[in-house]
């Protein structure tokens, strides 16, 4: 069986849900501590130099890190998660995936950690990454049209990112406020009864 690394609500749960989505069995391993010294992060660190939750241990012992590499491995064995290939939406779907990990993930990386980056102003670089990162969900605030998700009635895996990286920051309220097409589209998602369990086991419902 896979072995996914990760702590609740983190980055892992966008794996844990496209797994659960794909009915694809895996054992959560949690590292909580793993940003910090300590036996957590020597483990973690054996597997994955970059030393980032989600970490994947395949089932013959293959690491897979990064979400979107992730989620096109959930792809392979469940094609219904995307739209079809040769349709438009497949290549806004690829589009968004990229987006996603490309712009609004680092974000949390330099934003997570400011003094890592900034030692002198970490809180400006926290605060910079913040606006910046309002000003990426709002762009794609525009771009939606949810019918009740990103792909109309498809479900696909750029609305399993959307329902929890809703539930970072800058957090419920301001997406409420702000982005209400991406509110709608992770409401869509929290609403289905097959990812209760694990939504709840993330604290994202
Ligand atoms: N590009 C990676 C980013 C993963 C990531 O940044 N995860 C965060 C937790 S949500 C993490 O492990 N941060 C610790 C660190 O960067 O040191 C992905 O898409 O999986």
């Amino acid at each position: 069986m896979m072995k996914l690394y990760g702590v609740p609500g983190w980055g892992s749960a966008i794996s844990e849900v496209m797994l659960t989505l794909a009915d694809i069995p895996y054992q959560f391993v949690n590292v909580d501590g793993f940003d910090a010294p300590g036996p957590q992060r020597s483990l973690l660190e054996t597997l994955n130099p970059l030393c980032q939750v989600p970490t994947l241990v395949l089932e013959h012992g293959e690491v897979m890190t990064e979400t979107a590499a992730i989620a096109l491995m959930v792809l392979d064995r469940c094609p219904d998660l995307a739209p079809p290939v040769g349709q438009p939406e497949r290549r806004q779907f690829q589009r968004l995936l990229i987006w996603l990990v490309a712009n609004v993930y680092p974000t949390f990386t330099y934003a997570d950690y400011p003094e890592r980056w900034v030692p002198d102003a970490p809180e400006q670089l926290r605060e910079n990454c913040l606006e910046y990162r309002k000003s990426l969900w709002l762009w794609l605030e525009e771009q939606l049209n949810p019918a009740p998700y990103t792909f109309g009635e498809q479900l696909t895996l750029i609305d399993v990112y959307l329902a929890v990286m809703r539930s970072w920051g800058p957090r419920h309220a301001w997406f409420a406020a702000n982005t209400p097409k991406i509110t709608a589209i992770a409401d869509a998602v929290c609403r289905l009864p097959e990812l209760h369990k694990v939504l709840k086991a993330n604290e994202i419902i």
